[in-house]
């Protein structure tokens, strides 16, 4: 079977509000050109992102839940995924990752490990197949090329 084109590039909980607040932190790229970034790198190599972005955790469960099926069914290569602050809180998300089956590169714009304590622990990154951590929203592309050279690195 010819390696799926399709990415998911998932965000979670108050990622809308990139580059409109703390720009120190996140810096000042916006979600609509981290969503354009996303896009135009996996065009560059042959595949097409689709971005979604939810404040609920019980939507992203069911996208992950719905972009599993796809993985399954050979029509995705896997999801690029910020949980934003679910990462440090959610069973949930772990647990529907696990469940569907779905890799998942897991993705954080900040160093989490040099911030706040509670920010040390993911209970995504068990469930994750890789993850990127501090590299800014350059992360991103980094999640996308590693997600999309492991798929077909498996299935060629
Ligand atoms: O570094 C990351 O990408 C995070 O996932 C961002 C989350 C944070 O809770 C995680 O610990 C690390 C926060 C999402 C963005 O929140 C914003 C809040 C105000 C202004 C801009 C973004």
């Amino acid at each position: 079977m010819s390696s799926p084109t399709k990415i998911l590039v998932l965000n979670g909980p108050n990622l809308n509000l990139l580059g409109l607040r703390e720009p120190a932190v996140y810096g000042s790229t916006t979600l609509a050109d981290v969503e354009a970034l996303c896009r135009a790198a996996a065009a560059e190599r042959g595949a097409e992102a689709d971005c979604r972005q939810s404040n609920h955790e019980g939507q992203l469960i069911d996208w992950i839940h719905e972009a599993g099926a796809a993985f399954r069914a050979g029509q995705l290569a896997g999801a690029v995924f910020n949980p934003g602050a679910y990462t440090h809180t959610s069973v949930a998300l772990h647990d529907a990752i696990k469940g569907s089956m779905l890799p998942v590169a897991e993705i954080h714009i900040s160093n989490v490990h040099a911030r706040e304590e509670f920010r040390h622990h993911s209970y995504v990154s068990p469930a994750a197949v890789g993850i990127v951590v501090g590299f800014g929203v350059d992360g991103y592309v980094l999640a996308i090329d590693g997600l999309l050279r492991r798929t077909r690195a498996a299935q060629g």
